[in-house]
């Protein structure tokens, strides 16, 4: 096995296990971020081997208060998968996961391929629908600590998503409030500005570094573009809803 696809397995089975790991930057601090990329991919790769199927992208870390929580300030983007999808309404279970948070995003499902560099117009017609979303992120790392390299090679921290229902995009989603309630109790309120300025922004910047990976946003992948506030930590018990202005709520339940 090579030096990275070992690396990839241990971040794969710190996620099976639901049991930290210490940042491999750490022991490796030469590692960079097209190593970090490789690692992330061979690790999906093993998720893939199992059954799981590559369902879209994320992208993280394109808002100021995501990267104010996690103290790395570039964007970093992420694969989604069939396994990580929970249903609308639905609940999680804390057991499957290490430490994990919940935050505002905003989803895009793609009608067309999106590659390379995009104008904000190319991104918009690759678009079919705009939904209200949430993503669960769970670091593989203890105390949910990293740098760039590490949250990359840990596929940006995602682990779970969920997505409300899908509405006409061509709205403007530009500046839309956002807020998040944990049992009916505001903790969060944001913009959909936060990202970027624009939440079609991280589209665009996703179809250039997905393809500087040398993949690509197909037809029908959802594409996350970002946590709009910062992420609270998940608690058994708890009702979580975002709601986006004029797109709707979208809500999971927490189970032990
Ligand atoms: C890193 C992943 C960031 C986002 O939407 O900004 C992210 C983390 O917070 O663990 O998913
Ligand atoms: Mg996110």
């Amino acid at each position: 096995m090579s030096d990275l696809a070992s690396l990839a397995e241990i971040l794969d089975r710190a996620a099976r296990e639901r049991v930290a790991t210490p940042q491999l930057t750490h022991a490796r601090p030469e590692l960079t971020v097209e190593d970090a990329y490789e690692i992330q991919r061979l690790s999906i790769d093993r998720r893939l081997q199992r059954g799981e199927r590559r369902v879209g992208i994320k992208m993280g870390l394109t808002s100021r208060a995501k990267m104010q929580q996690v103290g790395v300030d570039q964007m970093a983007w992420g694969r989604l998968t069939d396994k990580m999808l929970i249903e609308e309404g639905g609940c999680l279970a804390l057991a499957n996961f290490v430490h994990p948070r919940i935050e505002p995003e905003i989803a895009f499902l793609m009608s067309a391929p999106l590659a390379g560099r995009v104008t904000m117009a190319q991104a918009l017609a690759a678009v079919a629908a705009v939904a209200p979303a949430m993503e669960v992120i769970d670091s593989r790392y203890e105390n949910f600590k990293f740098a760039l390299a590490d949250v990359i090679a840990d596929n940006s921290s995602s682990s779970g998503f969920v997505v409300g229902s899908w509405n006409d995009p061509h709205q403007d989603i530009s500046n839309l409030g956002v807020i998040l309630e944990i049992d009916g109790e505001v903790v969060e309120v944001g913009s959909s500005a936060a990202i970027l300025g624009h939440p079609l922004r991280s589209l665009v910047a996703a179809a250039r570094m997905v393809s500087e990976g040398g993949e690509r946003i197909e037809a029908g992948d959802i594409v996350l573009a970002g946590g709009i506030t910062a992420a609270p930590t998940l608690a058994k018990g708890q009702s979580i809803r975002t709601t986006v202005q004029n797109l709707g709520s979208v809500s999971i339940g927490v189970d032990a």
